[in-house]
């Protein structure tokens, strides 16, 4: 078996001791860090697909999710991109009764690698907490909020908004998730919108320049 399908074995049965070890095994055999990033964000659906259909329940996703994360750790260092580009200073958060963490952890590490220097306000952000971060740290240009829920995409627009009407000037607002459309998007007055944290790094560059 490849070390690959060794590693989203490990998250999707939620194996967090032995991850960080195959996650190196499978980067020394010659996989790609992008590669094997990949690999287990496949597994996280695979983990939703189980628990949609009743085959696992919170503990189990929970677990995969602590295993994937400590696989990121040990890709993290590598994704480092062009940190002398200096973009200005991202705050990024997932919004108000939403935990999940995952994607928007990826996001701020494309993010981070694209130029930017990034305050992440975690999990469960009240839309007024990005304005005040956007408030307290220097050279604010980018807000980045990120909702997994369809229960919390009305919160994704209360922060947008709550954004908007603040007065912020100079700062532009990214928004996505899994349930965010572009039209969702636009509909609720962001200033872009990506699917992913690829696609979020080249749109937040393209927003601040
Ligand atoms: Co939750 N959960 N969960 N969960 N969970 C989902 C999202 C779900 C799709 C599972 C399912 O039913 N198949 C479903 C949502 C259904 C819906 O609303 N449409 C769901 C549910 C229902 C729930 C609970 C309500 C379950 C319950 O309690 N009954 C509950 C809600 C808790 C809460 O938030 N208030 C809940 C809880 C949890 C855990 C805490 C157990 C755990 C999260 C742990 C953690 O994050 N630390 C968890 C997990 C792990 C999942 C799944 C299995 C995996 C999520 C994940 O990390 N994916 C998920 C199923 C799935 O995703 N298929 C599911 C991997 C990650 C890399 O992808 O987060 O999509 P994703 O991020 C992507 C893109 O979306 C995008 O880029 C990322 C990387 O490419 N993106 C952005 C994300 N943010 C962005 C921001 C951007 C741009 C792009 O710009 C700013």
């Amino acid at each position: 078996m490849s070390k690959i399908q060794d590693v989203k074995e490990l998250v999707e049965t939620g194996k967090s001791k032995m991850i960080g070890l195959a996650v190196q095994e499978a980067l020394d055999a010659g996989g790609q860090p992008a590669e094997i990033l990949q690999a287990m964000v496949d597994s996280m659906s695979v983990v939703g697909d189980k628990f949609s259909a009743g085959d696992i329940f919170v503990p189990e996703m929970l677990i995969a999710a602590k295993a994937m994360s400590k696989g990121v750790d040990v890709i993290r260092p590598l994704m480092a991109g062009d940190t002398s580009a200096s973009l200005g200073t991202c705050v990024i958060g997932t919004v108000a009764g939403d935990l999940h963490d995952i994607g928007k952890n990826l996001v701020s590490m494309m993010i981070e690698s694209a130029g930017f220097t990034m305050v992440d306000l975690g999990v469960d952000v009240p839309a007024a907490r990005f304005v005040e971060a956007a408030k307290e740290n220097e050279k604010v240009t980018l807000i980045a909020c990120s909702g997994l829920l369809t229960t919390t995409m009305p919160a994704l627009k209360e922060a947008v908004q709550t954004i908007k009407a603040s007065g912020l000037t100079g700062c532009k607002v990214i928004v996505g998730g899994a349930p965010v459309t572009p039209e969702f998007a636009a509909e609720i007055g962001a200033d872009g919108y990506a699917a992913d944290a690829g696609s979020a790094a080249v749109k937040a560059k393209e927003l601040v320049r």
